[in-house]
Protein backbone atom coordinates (compact mmCIF):
# COMPACT_ATOMS: atom_id res chain seq x y z
CA UNK A 1 0.00 0.00 0.00
CA UNK A 2 1.21 3.46 -0.80
CA UNK A 3 2.21 5.59 2.35
CA UNK A 4 1.55 9.19 2.66
CA UNK A 5 5.10 10.09 1.58
CA UNK A 6 4.74 8.56 -1.47
CA UNK A 7 1.58 10.39 -2.24
CA UNK A 8 3.14 13.30 -1.47
CA UNK A 9 6.09 12.41 -3.50
CA UNK A 10 3.96 11.63 -6.42
CA UNK A 11 2.40 15.11 -6.26
CA UNK A 12 5.40 17.40 -6.34
CA UNK A 13 6.24 14.80 -9.49
CA UNK A 14 3.21 16.37 -11.22
CA UNK A 15 3.69 19.63 -9.99
CA UNK A 16 7.26 19.42 -11.20
CA UNK A 17 5.70 17.84 -14.68
CA UNK A 18 3.49 20.17 -15.13
CA UNK A 19 5.98 22.88 -14.34
CA UNK A 20 7.99 21.86 -16.86
CA UNK A 21 5.15 21.86 -19.51
CA UNK A 22 4.15 25.14 -18.92
CA UNK A 23 7.98 26.11 -19.38
CA UNK A 24 8.07 23.80 -22.44
CA UNK A 25 4.85 26.08 -23.52
CA UNK A 26 5.82 29.62 -22.93
CA UNK A 27 9.66 28.58 -23.24
CA UNK A 28 10.32 25.90 -25.83
CA UNK A 29 13.63 24.92 -27.27
CA UNK A 30 15.14 23.60 -30.10
CA UNK A 31 18.69 22.50 -31.06
CA UNK A 32 18.94 22.04 -34.84
CA UNK A 33 21.83 20.65 -36.23
CA UNK A 34 22.93 22.02 -39.78
CA UNK A 35 25.28 18.98 -41.45
CA UNK A 36 26.85 18.17 -45.07
CA UNK A 37 29.87 17.86 -46.66
CA UNK A 38 32.39 20.53 -47.38
CA UNK A 39 31.30 23.25 -49.39
CA UNK A 40 27.65 21.89 -49.53
CA UNK A 41 26.55 25.36 -48.50
CA UNK A 42 26.50 25.32 -44.21
CA UNK A 43 27.92 28.46 -43.81
CA UNK A 44 25.73 30.48 -46.46
CA UNK A 45 22.49 28.24 -45.08
CA UNK A 46 22.82 29.50 -41.47
CA UNK A 47 23.51 32.87 -42.58
CA UNK A 48 20.50 32.86 -44.73
CA UNK A 49 18.36 31.09 -41.28
CA UNK A 50 19.55 34.20 -39.61
CA UNK A 51 19.08 36.67 -41.75
CA UNK A 52 15.29 35.92 -42.66
CA UNK A 53 14.06 35.01 -38.86
CA UNK A 54 15.77 38.17 -37.67
CA UNK A 55 13.94 40.70 -40.47
CA UNK A 56 11.21 38.01 -41.33
CA UNK A 57 10.32 39.61 -44.77
CA UNK A 58 10.95 36.60 -46.71
CA UNK A 59 9.52 33.56 -45.36
CA UNK A 60 5.93 33.15 -46.39
CA UNK A 61 5.62 30.15 -46.08
CA UNK A 62 6.19 29.66 -42.65
CA UNK A 63 2.90 29.11 -41.11
CA UNK A 64 3.93 31.61 -37.68
CA UNK A 65 4.35 34.28 -40.86
CA UNK A 66 1.64 33.64 -42.79
CA UNK A 67 -0.52 33.67 -39.85
CA UNK A 68 0.65 37.35 -38.31
CA UNK A 69 1.66 35.52 -35.47
CA UNK A 70 6.02 35.81 -35.75
CA UNK A 71 6.86 38.34 -33.74
CA UNK A 72 10.69 38.85 -33.72
CA UNK A 73 13.82 37.59 -33.43
CA UNK A 74 17.14 38.17 -31.60
CA UNK A 75 20.81 36.76 -31.23
CA UNK A 76 21.51 35.71 -27.97
CA UNK A 77 24.25 34.22 -26.50
CA UNK A 78 25.21 31.05 -26.80
CA UNK A 79 25.13 28.41 -24.02
CA UNK A 80 28.02 26.08 -24.75
CA UNK A 81 30.78 28.41 -24.14
CA UNK A 82 33.77 26.26 -25.26
CA UNK A 83 32.54 26.21 -28.50
CA UNK A 84 33.33 29.16 -31.47
CA UNK A 85 30.40 31.27 -31.96
CA UNK A 86 29.12 30.95 -35.80
CA UNK A 87 30.86 34.23 -37.45
CA UNK A 88 27.11 35.68 -38.76
CA UNK A 89 27.84 39.07 -38.68
CA UNK A 90 31.19 38.55 -40.85
CA UNK A 91 29.91 36.28 -42.92
CA UNK A 92 26.56 38.54 -43.64
CA UNK A 93 28.97 41.61 -44.32
CA UNK A 94 30.93 39.23 -47.00
CA UNK A 95 27.36 38.56 -49.07
CA UNK A 96 26.03 42.25 -48.60
CA UNK A 97 29.48 44.40 -49.15
CA UNK A 98 29.61 46.72 -52.07
CA UNK A 99 31.48 43.89 -53.99
CA UNK A 100 29.71 40.82 -52.72
CA UNK A 101 31.56 37.73 -52.04
CA UNK A 102 30.56 34.44 -50.45
CA UNK A 103 31.83 33.65 -46.67
CA UNK A 104 35.49 32.17 -46.29
CA UNK A 105 35.41 28.18 -45.94
CA UNK A 106 35.20 26.95 -42.52
CA UNK A 107 36.25 23.72 -41.15
CA UNK A 108 35.03 22.90 -37.78
CA UNK A 109 31.33 22.95 -35.63
CA UNK A 110 30.48 26.55 -34.29
CA UNK A 111 27.10 27.52 -32.88
CA UNK A 112 24.43 30.32 -32.33
CA UNK A 113 21.37 31.44 -30.40
CA UNK A 114 18.29 32.96 -31.57
CA UNK A 115 15.68 33.96 -29.78
CA UNK A 116 12.06 34.03 -31.59
CA UNK A 117 9.25 35.89 -30.09
CA UNK A 118 5.49 34.73 -31.55
CA UNK A 119 1.53 34.61 -30.39
CA UNK A 120 0.18 31.13 -30.20
CA UNK A 121 -2.19 29.97 -32.39
CA UNK A 122 -2.91 27.30 -29.74
CA UNK A 123 -5.99 27.73 -27.49
CA UNK A 124 -3.75 26.44 -24.28
CA UNK A 125 -0.49 28.68 -25.11
CA UNK A 126 -3.25 31.74 -25.80
CA UNK A 127 -3.94 31.56 -22.33
CA UNK A 128 -0.55 32.00 -20.76
CA UNK A 129 0.49 35.54 -19.31
CA UNK A 130 3.16 36.21 -21.80
CA UNK A 131 3.92 35.74 -26.01
CA UNK A 132 5.92 32.82 -26.15
CA UNK A 133 9.79 32.78 -26.98
CA UNK A 134 11.28 29.65 -28.96
CA UNK A 135 15.00 29.39 -28.23
CA UNK A 136 16.48 28.26 -31.28
CA UNK A 137 20.47 27.11 -30.86
CA UNK A 138 21.98 26.37 -34.14
CA UNK A 139 25.32 23.72 -34.06
CA UNK A 140 27.34 24.23 -38.08
CA UNK A 141 29.32 21.01 -38.03
CA UNK A 142 30.92 19.24 -41.09
CA UNK A 143 29.53 16.24 -42.25
CA UNK A 144 32.64 14.05 -42.49
CA UNK A 145 31.96 13.84 -38.65
CA UNK A 146 29.05 12.15 -39.06
CA UNK A 147 30.05 9.48 -40.87
CA UNK A 148 33.00 9.38 -38.49
CA UNK A 149 30.12 7.68 -36.49
CA UNK A 150 30.13 4.71 -38.66
CA UNK A 151 33.62 3.79 -37.37
CA UNK A 152 32.37 3.18 -33.87
CA UNK A 153 30.80 -0.01 -35.49
CA UNK A 154 33.94 -1.49 -37.00
CA UNK A 155 36.99 -2.67 -35.47
CA UNK A 156 40.23 -2.05 -36.72
CA UNK A 157 40.80 -5.17 -39.34
CA UNK A 158 37.01 -4.92 -40.86
CA UNK A 159 37.99 -1.12 -41.61
CA UNK A 160 41.70 -1.53 -43.40
CA UNK A 161 39.99 -4.28 -45.16
CA UNK A 162 37.35 -1.95 -46.70
CA UNK A 163 39.54 1.01 -46.75
CA UNK A 164 41.73 -1.17 -48.66
CA UNK A 165 39.13 -2.56 -51.12
CA UNK A 166 38.03 1.16 -51.95
CA UNK A 167 41.22 2.14 -52.63
CA UNK A 168 42.15 -0.41 -55.08
CA UNK A 169 39.04 1.08 -57.13
CA UNK A 170 39.65 4.13 -59.49
CA UNK A 171 38.99 6.95 -59.38
CA UNK A 172 40.97 6.29 -55.70
CA UNK A 173 43.46 3.74 -57.09
CA UNK A 174 45.51 6.13 -58.92
CA UNK A 175 45.46 8.69 -56.05
CA UNK A 176 46.31 6.15 -53.37
CA UNK A 177 49.19 4.82 -55.34
CA UNK A 178 51.98 6.15 -53.21
CA UNK A 179 50.78 5.28 -49.92
CA UNK A 180 49.88 1.27 -51.65
CA UNK A 181 53.06 1.06 -52.94
CA UNK A 182 54.46 1.99 -49.10
CA UNK A 183 52.19 -0.60 -47.67
CA UNK A 184 53.73 -3.64 -50.06
CA UNK A 185 56.97 -2.87 -48.49
CA UNK A 186 56.13 -3.03 -44.77
CA UNK A 187 55.19 -6.03 -42.59
CA UNK A 188 52.31 -5.15 -39.98
CA UNK A 189 53.75 -7.78 -37.65
CA UNK A 190 57.39 -6.33 -37.38
CA UNK A 191 57.85 -3.81 -34.68
CA UNK A 192 56.67 -0.61 -34.74
CA UNK A 193 58.95 2.56 -35.30
CA UNK A 194 57.55 6.37 -34.97
CA UNK A 195 59.56 7.30 -37.88
CA UNK A 196 58.18 4.45 -40.21
CA UNK A 197 54.23 5.17 -38.48
CA UNK A 198 54.54 9.01 -39.50
CA UNK A 199 55.51 7.99 -42.99
CA UNK A 200 52.56 5.77 -43.44
CA UNK A 201 50.22 8.24 -41.77
CA UNK A 202 51.17 11.06 -43.65
CA UNK A 203 50.96 9.09 -47.03
CA UNK A 204 47.49 8.06 -45.97
CA UNK A 205 46.60 11.99 -45.02
CA UNK A 206 48.09 12.80 -48.51
CA UNK A 207 45.93 10.72 -49.94
CA UNK A 208 42.70 11.60 -48.76
CA UNK A 209 43.61 14.99 -49.33
CA UNK A 210 43.91 14.04 -52.72
CA UNK A 211 40.85 12.29 -52.94
CA UNK A 212 39.06 15.68 -51.91
CA UNK A 213 41.11 17.99 -54.15
CA UNK A 214 41.44 16.37 -57.08
CA UNK A 215 39.11 18.49 -59.73
CA UNK A 216 37.49 15.54 -61.30
CA UNK A 217 37.40 13.75 -58.09
CA UNK A 218 35.19 15.32 -55.58
CA UNK A 219 34.76 12.13 -53.53
CA UNK A 220 33.02 12.47 -50.46
CA UNK A 221 34.29 8.91 -47.82
CA UNK A 222 37.27 10.00 -46.26
CA UNK A 223 37.63 8.74 -42.98
CA UNK A 224 38.78 9.64 -40.45
CA UNK A 225 36.96 12.87 -41.08
CA UNK A 226 39.62 14.50 -38.49
CA UNK A 227 42.86 13.83 -40.40
CA UNK A 228 41.76 16.18 -42.80
CA UNK A 229 40.62 18.51 -40.71
CA UNK A 230 42.83 18.27 -37.79
CA UNK A 231 42.77 21.33 -35.50
CA UNK A 232 44.37 21.23 -32.27
CA UNK A 233 44.98 17.64 -33.01
CA UNK A 234 47.30 18.13 -35.89
CA UNK A 235 50.55 15.70 -35.76
CA UNK A 236 48.84 13.81 -32.53
CA UNK A 237 49.80 10.03 -32.52
CA UNK A 238 45.69 9.54 -32.50
CA UNK A 239 46.40 11.13 -36.17
CA UNK A 240 48.92 9.25 -37.02
CA UNK A 241 47.58 5.89 -38.20
CA UNK A 242 46.38 3.88 -41.28
CA UNK A 243 44.43 1.05 -42.53
CA UNK A 244 46.72 -2.07 -43.19
CA UNK A 245 46.90 -5.05 -44.51
CA UNK A 246 46.87 -8.72 -42.40
CA UNK A 247 50.05 -9.79 -41.45
CA UNK A 248 50.93 -12.99 -42.47
CA UNK A 249 52.74 -13.62 -39.20
CA UNK A 250 51.08 -13.08 -35.58
CA UNK A 251 51.30 -9.51 -34.84
CA UNK A 252 52.62 -9.51 -31.04
CA UNK A 253 52.42 -6.41 -29.25
CA UNK A 254 54.61 -3.28 -29.66
CA UNK A 255 54.02 -4.26 -33.86
CA UNK A 256 52.91 -1.80 -36.13
CA UNK A 257 49.77 -3.30 -36.54
CA UNK A 258 48.81 -3.57 -32.97
CA UNK A 259 50.01 0.35 -32.43
CA UNK A 260 47.84 1.42 -35.29
CA UNK A 261 45.16 -0.83 -33.75
CA UNK A 262 45.51 0.64 -30.54
CA UNK A 263 45.25 4.53 -32.21
CA UNK A 264 42.02 3.56 -34.53
CA UNK A 265 40.30 3.21 -30.92
CA UNK A 266 41.77 6.15 -29.05
CA UNK A 267 40.55 7.76 -32.46
CA UNK A 268 36.72 6.30 -31.62
CA UNK A 269 37.14 6.68 -28.08
CA UNK A 270 38.55 10.38 -27.37
CA UNK A 271 37.13 12.12 -31.24
CA UNK A 272 34.05 10.04 -32.34
CA UNK A 273 32.10 9.42 -29.20
CA UNK A 274 33.30 12.90 -27.68
CA UNK A 275 31.36 14.40 -30.78
CA UNK A 276 28.41 12.40 -30.51
CA UNK A 277 27.71 12.75 -26.86
CA UNK A 278 28.71 16.89 -27.16
CA UNK A 279 27.30 17.53 -30.17
CA UNK A 280 24.86 14.83 -31.93
CA UNK A 281 22.95 13.57 -29.02
CA UNK A 282 21.64 16.72 -28.32
CA UNK A 283 20.34 17.76 -31.11
CA UNK A 284 16.76 17.79 -31.61
CA UNK A 285 15.97 18.40 -35.07
CA UNK A 286 18.73 17.74 -38.21
CA UNK A 287 19.40 19.38 -41.82
CA UNK A 288 21.34 17.83 -44.16
CA UNK A 289 22.62 19.96 -47.00
CA UNK A 290 23.73 17.82 -50.03
CA UNK A 291 25.70 19.08 -53.33
CA UNK A 292 23.99 17.36 -55.53
CA UNK A 293 24.84 19.53 -58.27
CA UNK A 294 27.84 19.30 -57.71
CA UNK A 295 28.61 16.09 -57.55
CA UNK A 296 26.24 15.57 -61.18
CA UNK A 297 29.11 18.06 -62.40
CA UNK A 298 32.21 16.19 -61.40
CA UNK A 299 30.99 12.40 -62.68
CA UNK A 300 29.44 9.02 -62.29
CA UNK A 301 32.76 8.39 -59.61
CA UNK A 302 31.65 11.26 -57.39
CA UNK A 303 28.01 10.61 -57.66
CA UNK A 304 28.48 6.76 -56.69
CA UNK A 305 30.41 8.20 -53.21
CA UNK A 306 28.26 10.58 -52.93
CA UNK A 307 25.11 8.38 -52.89
CA UNK A 308 27.74 5.92 -49.70
CA UNK A 309 28.34 8.99 -47.96
CA UNK A 310 24.60 9.98 -47.80
CA UNK A 311 24.34 5.76 -46.92
CA UNK A 312 26.39 6.52 -44.05
CA UNK A 313 25.39 9.84 -43.02
CA UNK A 314 21.77 8.14 -42.52
CA UNK A 315 23.13 5.24 -41.05
CA UNK A 316 23.76 8.01 -37.95
CA UNK A 317 20.65 8.39 -37.40
CA UNK A 318 20.02 5.11 -36.44
CA UNK A 319 22.78 5.39 -34.26
CA UNK A 320 20.31 8.89 -33.10
CA UNK A 321 17.45 7.23 -32.70
CA UNK A 322 17.36 3.15 -31.56
CA UNK A 323 20.61 1.81 -32.17
CA UNK A 324 23.09 0.87 -29.51
CA UNK A 325 24.39 3.81 -28.73
CA UNK A 326 21.31 5.88 -28.65
CA UNK A 327 20.38 3.16 -25.49
CA UNK A 328 23.64 3.92 -23.79
CA UNK A 329 23.39 7.58 -24.53
CA UNK A 330 19.39 8.47 -25.30
CA UNK A 331 19.00 10.18 -28.90
CA UNK A 332 16.77 12.06 -29.81
CA UNK A 333 16.55 13.75 -33.30
CA UNK A 334 13.13 12.90 -34.70
CA UNK A 335 13.15 15.19 -37.80
CA UNK A 336 15.89 15.03 -40.71
CA UNK A 337 15.44 17.13 -43.77
CA UNK A 338 18.13 16.46 -46.77
CA UNK A 339 18.32 19.55 -48.89
CA UNK A 340 19.72 19.70 -52.21
CA UNK A 341 21.32 23.04 -52.03
CA UNK A 342 22.24 26.02 -54.85
CA UNK A 343 19.05 25.12 -56.61
CA UNK A 344 19.48 28.46 -58.03
CA UNK A 345 22.41 27.09 -60.43
CA UNK A 346 19.37 25.23 -62.49
CA UNK A 347 16.13 27.05 -64.12
CA UNK A 348 13.22 26.72 -61.46
CA UNK A 349 10.68 24.15 -63.88
CA UNK A 350 13.98 21.99 -62.57
CA UNK A 351 13.86 22.30 -58.89
CA UNK A 352 10.86 19.43 -58.48
CA UNK A 353 13.49 16.72 -60.49
CA UNK A 354 15.82 18.01 -58.50
CA UNK A 355 14.03 17.44 -54.97
CA UNK A 356 13.13 13.48 -56.52
CA UNK A 357 16.43 12.55 -57.32
CA UNK A 358 17.84 13.46 -54.06
CA UNK A 359 14.97 11.60 -52.70
CA UNK A 360 16.19 8.69 -54.94
CA UNK A 361 19.44 8.43 -53.50
CA UNK A 362 18.39 8.19 -50.00
CA UNK A 363 15.38 6.08 -50.37
CA UNK A 364 16.20 2.83 -48.69
CA UNK A 365 18.05 4.52 -45.71
CA UNK A 366 15.58 7.38 -45.05
CA UNK A 367 12.97 3.93 -44.56
CA UNK A 368 15.00 2.46 -42.44
CA UNK A 369 15.18 6.10 -40.58
CA UNK A 370 11.41 6.21 -40.47
CA UNK A 371 10.68 2.83 -39.43
CA UNK A 372 13.14 3.69 -36.17
CA UNK A 373 10.29 6.43 -35.72
CA UNK A 374 12.15 9.84 -36.87
CA UNK A 375 10.53 11.98 -39.76
CA UNK A 376 12.58 12.40 -43.15
CA UNK A 377 12.21 14.97 -45.33
CA UNK A 378 13.69 15.84 -48.71
CA UNK A 379 14.09 19.53 -50.60
CA UNK A 380 15.52 21.56 -53.05
CA UNK A 381 16.49 25.01 -51.31
CA UNK A 382 18.64 28.39 -52.22
CA UNK A 383 20.23 29.88 -48.92
CA UNK A 384 20.92 32.75 -51.14
CA UNK A 385 19.29 33.08 -54.65
CA UNK A 386 21.63 34.53 -56.68
CA UNK A 387 20.14 33.88 -60.71
CA UNK A 388 16.92 34.15 -62.35
CA UNK A 389 15.05 31.97 -64.06
CA UNK A 390 14.07 33.18 -67.95
CA UNK A 391 13.15 31.99 -70.97
CA UNK A 392 14.63 31.87 -74.54
CA UNK A 393 13.66 30.33 -78.08
CA UNK A 394 15.97 27.84 -79.36
CA UNK A 395 14.89 25.97 -82.72
CA UNK A 396 11.49 26.50 -81.95
CA UNK A 397 11.26 25.12 -78.55
CA UNK A 398 11.27 27.55 -75.56
CA UNK A 399 14.23 26.42 -73.02
CA UNK A 400 14.49 27.44 -69.36
CA UNK A 401 17.39 29.23 -68.63
CA UNK A 402 19.65 30.88 -65.67
CA UNK A 403 20.20 34.27 -65.71
CA UNK A 404 23.15 35.59 -63.23
CA UNK A 405 26.93 36.39 -62.74
CA UNK A 406 29.04 33.31 -62.87
CA UNK A 407 31.96 33.07 -60.50
CA UNK A 408 35.26 34.92 -62.47
CA UNK A 409 32.75 37.44 -64.61
CA UNK A 410 31.29 40.63 -63.82
CA UNK A 411 28.28 41.17 -66.07
CA UNK A 412 25.02 38.92 -65.91
CA UNK A 413 24.76 36.00 -68.41
CA UNK A 414 22.34 33.98 -69.61
CA UNK A 415 23.41 29.81 -69.60
CA UNK A 416 21.07 27.10 -70.34
CA UNK A 417 22.38 24.16 -67.20
CA UNK A 418 20.08 21.33 -68.82
CA UNK A 419 17.85 19.51 -67.57
CA UNK A 420 17.88 16.97 -64.72
CA UNK A 421 16.29 13.35 -64.36
CA UNK A 422 13.66 12.66 -61.75
CA UNK A 423 15.13 9.64 -60.62
CA UNK A 424 19.14 8.11 -59.93
CA UNK A 425 17.86 5.48 -62.08
CA UNK A 426 17.88 7.81 -65.42
CA UNK A 427 21.13 9.03 -65.24
CA UNK A 428 22.63 8.10 -68.57
CA UNK A 429 26.08 7.32 -68.79
CA UNK A 430 26.18 9.91 -70.98
CA UNK A 431 24.42 12.61 -68.72
CA UNK A 432 27.75 12.56 -66.82
CA UNK A 433 29.32 14.12 -69.18
CA UNK A 434 26.69 16.78 -69.64
CA UNK A 435 26.11 18.29 -67.00
CA UNK A 436 28.29 21.64 -66.07
CA UNK A 437 26.12 23.88 -63.72
CA UNK A 438 28.40 26.88 -63.00
CA UNK A 439 28.61 28.61 -59.91
CA UNK A 440 27.71 32.02 -59.25
CA UNK A 441 28.41 35.23 -57.96
CA UNK A 442 26.14 36.88 -54.87
CA UNK A 443 24.38 39.32 -57.02
CA UNK A 444 25.08 43.43 -55.89
CA UNK A 445 22.76 44.58 -53.39
CA UNK A 446 21.95 41.77 -51.41
CA UNK A 447 20.15 42.72 -47.72
CA UNK A 448 19.90 46.08 -49.33
CA UNK A 449 15.88 46.05 -48.93
CA UNK A 450 16.43 45.28 -45.29
CA UNK A 451 13.56 41.95 -45.98
CA UNK A 452 16.29 38.67 -45.44
CA UNK A 453 18.39 37.53 -48.13
CA UNK A 454 16.56 35.77 -51.12
CA UNK A 455 16.33 32.57 -51.42
CA UNK A 456 14.94 29.64 -52.48
CA UNK A 457 12.30 27.34 -50.29
CA UNK A 458 14.30 28.63 -46.88
CA UNK A 459 10.65 29.22 -45.23
CA UNK A 460 9.62 25.46 -46.47
CA UNK A 461 12.48 24.11 -44.93
CA UNK A 462 12.29 26.42 -41.60
CA UNK A 463 8.50 24.99 -41.59
CA UNK A 464 9.32 21.50 -41.25
CA UNK A 465 12.20 22.01 -38.77
CA UNK A 466 10.58 24.41 -36.53
CA UNK A 467 7.76 25.27 -37.44
CA UNK A 468 5.60 23.01 -35.18
CA UNK A 469 7.32 25.05 -32.40
CA UNK A 470 6.20 28.55 -33.60
CA UNK A 471 2.43 26.94 -32.95
N1 LIG B 1 24.39 29.91 -56.08
C1 LIG B 1 24.50 29.50 -54.81
N2 LIG B 1 25.72 29.12 -54.37
C2 LIG B 1 25.82 28.71 -53.09
C3 LIG B 1 24.70 28.68 -52.21
N3 LIG B 1 25.12 28.22 -51.02
C4 LIG B 1 26.44 27.96 -51.14
N4 LIG B 1 26.88 28.26 -52.40
C5 LIG B 1 28.24 28.07 -52.95
O1 LIG B 1 28.88 27.02 -52.25
C6 LIG B 1 30.07 27.48 -51.62
C7 LIG B 1 30.27 26.78 -50.31
O2 LIG B 1 29.32 27.23 -49.37
P1 LIG B 1 29.63 27.21 -47.80
O3 LIG B 1 28.38 27.65 -47.11
O4 LIG B 1 30.87 27.94 -47.47
O5 LIG B 1 29.87 25.63 -47.59
P2 LIG B 1 30.26 24.84 -46.26
O6 LIG B 1 31.65 24.39 -46.45
O7 LIG B 1 29.31 23.67 -46.24
O8 LIG B 1 30.06 25.75 -45.08
C8 LIG B 1 29.88 28.98 -51.51
O9 LIG B 1 31.12 29.63 -51.45
C9 LIG B 1 29.11 29.30 -52.78
O10 LIG B 1 29.97 29.38 -53.88
C10 LIG B 1 23.43 29.12 -52.72
O11 LIG B 1 22.38 29.13 -52.02
N5 LIG B 1 23.40 29.52 -54.02
MG1 LIG C 1 31.23 26.28 -43.51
Amino acid sequence: MAGLGDWADAGRDALGRIGEAARGLLAPELRLGVTGLRRSGKTVFVTSVLDNLLKAGRLPFLDAVAEGRYRAAQLRPQPDWAVPRFAYERHLAALTAAEPDWPAATSAVSEIRLAVRFESGSMIRRNLPAAPTLTLDIVDYPGEWLIDLGLLDQDFETWSRTTLDLAAREPRRSLAAEWVAALAGTDPAAPFSEGEGRRLGDLYASYLRACRDAPTAHLSLLQPGRFLEPGELEGSPMLTFCPLPAAAGRAGRGSLHATFSARFEAYKRKVVQVFFAEHFRRLDRQVVLVDLLGALNAGPAALDDMRAALDQILGAFRHGRAGWLARLTGGRIDRVLFAATKADHVASNQHGNLKSLLAGFVAERARAVRFQGAEVECMALAAVKCTETVTTEHDGRQLYCVQGIPLGRDRPTVLFPGELPDHPGRIGPDDLGRFSFLSFRPPPGLGRDGRGLPNIRLDTALQYLIGDRLA
